[in-house]
């Protein structure tokens, strides 16, 4: 008990310490107020129970606790709830302001220069962390995980699900790459994940993946794969995120050998989309595996990144199609002229293809696993458009570096986008 209230001071922004002012001070008083004057700057010390006389000897104790000043409140008659707030709006300001300075990016930018040439892909810095976002069903060890990653029991852990309520980022170099990783509430069955992502962006996991640039999505090896989790994973894919399989608890897995084998096939089977994405089994109890997991987290985030110049893809495309070249609906076979990568974070290209509407998404498929292969892009979606003749070339129009901030607000509406 002692731990947890210590661990619950550390994280909050402010304390209302409670005393019984009909009871007195009594021994256990003195234990959090111990805590709290180590622990936390703001604590608003408040003597309960204090309607009528019988409180009045324990209000005059509670000055002795040091503290500060108490507030006479009766919570079951709603007395000193008007003090309580005056005392507290000063806080709430100071958290405020705080909080607006250490907000974590809400958009994921992508780094774009002149003429629609992409730059080199971002590095992380103190300013802007890399973002991660560790998601997964109640229980599968989320908070332990991340607790041992920053070396610190910083986060609520326990054998019940339902543990962690909101998700709560936290700041740490990752070997030496600065990080930010959110810890989220473990999705339940009943979150409809497959709903309208903007319904469901209401939901506290789902807010993360949109916060984060890497999705470490967590399984428990003793019941890996279920349905939430899959949904989870297919969220992060449609979201445009790179993706990390974590399965944890590989401490007590007894038949090591046989379940990972199982693991990777049905990760193939389910999870196609997310081909070639790196599955590593870790135990966040032991702190086993934490380096495989940073090397796999570090190379999505610079799959994610990457570039693929106009030329190569041309020349790529060349062999591809002569390799297995497009079908040809009644007689007259589908060209596809012209390739180039439009965006990164996550990787898009555009093809301008003769009649895009007729090329089945077979041919698409048969492109996108090319690009996996050949530029060395396992794991992170690939968006592939085809477009006509008719439409736009995706090199005109294009906004000279416009900030993505505020292109999202102009409306997403530019040409190439459509
Ligand atoms: N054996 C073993 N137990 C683990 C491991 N990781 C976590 N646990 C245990 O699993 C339980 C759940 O861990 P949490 O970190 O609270 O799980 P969570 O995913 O944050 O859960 P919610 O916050 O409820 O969504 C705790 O009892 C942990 O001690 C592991 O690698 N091995
Ligand atoms: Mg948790």
């Amino acid at each position: 008990m002692r731990r947890l209230t210590e661990r619950a001071v550390d994280m909050a922004d402010a304390c209302l310490f409670m005393m019984d002012a009909r009871a007195g001070l009594l021994p256990a008083d003195e234990v959090f107020a111990d805590i709290l004057r180590r622990k936390n700057a703001h604590v608003i010390l408040a003597a309960n129970k204090s309607e009528g006389k019988a409180g009045d000897a324990g209000y005059y104790d509670a000055y002795s606790l040091g503290l500060g000043e108490p507030i006479r409140l009766s919570a079951e008659h709603g007395e000193g709830l008007g003090e309580l707030m005056t005392a507290l709006e000063p806080i709430a300001e100071e958290f405020e302001a705080r909080a607006a300075e250490t907000a974590p990016e809400t958009d994921v930018d992508i780094v774009e220069g002149e003429d629609g040439e992409l730059e080199e892909a971002r590095v992380p810095t103190a300013e802007k962390p890399l973002q991660v976002a560790v998601i997964g069903r109640p229980n599968a060890g989320k908070s332990t995980l991340i607790n041992k990653l920053i070396g610190e029991d910083r986060l609520l852990t326990g054998p019940e699900a339902g543990i962690t309520r909101d998700s709560i980022s936290l700041r740490f170099d990752w070997g030496d790459v600065p990080t930010r990783i959110f810890d989220t509430a473990g999705m339940r069955k009943k979150a409809k994940v497959q709903e309208k992502v903007e319904k469901l962006s209401v939901a506290d996991g789902l807010r993360a993946v949109k916060f984060a640039e890497v999705v470490v999505v967590l399984l428990d090896a003793a019941i890996p794969f279920e349905q939430q989790d899959l949904r989870i994973a297919d969220l992060a894919e449609r979201e445009g995120r790179a993706v990390v399989i974590a399965v944890n608890k590989w401490d007590v897995e007894p038949e090591k050998q046989a379940k990972l084998a199982g693991l990777k096939e049905a990760f193939n089977r389910l999870l196609p989309q997310l081909r070639g994405a790196p599955l590593v089994t870790i135990s966040a109890k032991t702190g086993k595996g934490m380096d495989r997991l940073q090397a796999a987290v570090m190379r999505a985030h610079e799959t994610w990144n990457r570039r693929v110049s106009t030329a190569r893809l041309n020349r790529w495309l060349t062999e591809m199609l002569q390799q297995h070249p497009p079908p040809a609906p009644g007689g007259r076979r589908i060209k596809l002229r012209y390739m180039t990568q439009v965006k990164t974070r996550p990787p898009a290209f555009v093809v301008m293809c003769s009649h895009p509407d007729k090329l089945p998404d077979s041919y698409s498929r048969y492109l996108i696993n090319g690009l996996r292969e050949d530029f060395d892009m396992p794991g992170t979606p690939i968006r592939l458009t085809m477009r006509g003749q008719g439409d736009k070339n995706p090199y005109k129009n294009r906004k000279k570096s416009t900030p993505s901030r505020l292109r999202k607000h102009l409306g997403k509406g530019r040409a190439d986008e459509k």
